[in-house]
């Protein structure tokens, strides 16, 4: 693999147009109603072809754009990087939000450097777009977070009993009695706690300071993939347990001075 000299800015121009036309797709189906294709890990994990035309469609037009980087989906598209460069795709994360027509659903793109995986790749540039409110988070390495053309930043760091807190819930049964026993212990120490079900926007909820904290097991890498970096270049603490990168036991953003803390709740609540 030959090292990239692509630039973050470029690369963020690309995914923010392909997150338009993927976003404008995905809303015009929904028009004509959805239907659960598959079940996936559980019966509650489910796609929809729209997931599926989703990932096509950015898979295809990345791959007119820049041939020689790689592409690593969640509904399973694969293409081997020869550029050094791939691009970590959710073509819609929130597919329960977007069944039931939630408007709260994400078209989310990040280009990393590297391997496609979380605790060694570098995180170039990041698009996590609501295709519904028009809300288009973008983030370039070292070139700060954005919502629109406005930057943006965390809230200032907040006690634990002020601070509300963002998370989401696992398809699996037993992780979920597990994180419904966690949250009962949390909720009496916090403000309040929100499931939104999309994680991609709840980081960037972190990003621009509409929630204090996000927490969220069993995550895979394009769940958080660019919502990480934007939040990161906002100002929190993205990271998993102890000192790991986010993965699939524990994905945690949070302002630097509050994520101890809170990683050391978290543990003492079960999360
Ligand atoms: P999805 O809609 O793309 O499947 C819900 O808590 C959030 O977590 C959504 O962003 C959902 O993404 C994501 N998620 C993906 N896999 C998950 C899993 N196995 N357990 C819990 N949440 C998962
Ligand atoms: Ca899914
Ligand atoms: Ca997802
Ligand atoms: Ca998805």
């Amino acid at each position: 693999m030959t090292p990239s000299a692509a630039d973050p800015l470029e690369l963020l121009e690309i995914a923010r147009s392909i997150a338009l036309e993927a976003g404008a797709m995905i809303v015009e189906a929904r028009r004509g109603g959805v239907e659960v294709a598959d079940r996936k890990s559980s019966p509650v994990d489910v796609v929809t072809q729209v997931d599926r035309d989703s990932e096509q469609l950015i898979r295809t037009r990345l791959a007119e754009a820049r041939s020689d980087d790689g592409f690593f989906g969640e509904e399973g598209a694969r293409d081997p990087s020869a550029s050094g460069i791939t691009w970590v795709v959710d073509p819609i994360d929130g597919t329960v939000n977007f069944l039931y027509g939630i408007p709260h659903y994400a078209v989310s793109i990040a280009a990393v450097e590297g391997e496609a995986d979380p605790q060694t790749w570098r995180a170039l540039a990041a698009v996590v777009l609501n295709p519904v409110t028009g809300e288009l988070f973008s983030a370039t390495e070292g070139g700060g977070a954005r919502l629109g053309d406005a930057p943006i930043s965390i809230r200032p760091a907040a006690p634990l009993s002020q601070s509300l807190i963002a998370t989401g819930f696992a398809y699996a049964e037993a992780t979920r009695a597990e994180q419904g026993a966690a949250i009962a212990r949390l909720l009496p120490l916090v403000r309040d706690v929100r499931r939104m079900g999309t994680a991609s926007l709840d980081l960037c909820a972190v990003a621009c300071g509409r929630v204090d904290a996000y927490f969220e097991r069993t995550l895979s890498p394009w769940d958080h993939a660019a919502g990480a970096l934007i939040a990161h270049e906002a100002g929190a603490v993205v990271t998993g347990l102890d000192g790991r990168r986010p993965d699939h036991l524990m994905t945690l953003a949070a302002h630097p001075d509050s994520v101890v803390a809170l990683e050391a709740v978290l543990r003492d609540i079960g999360a």
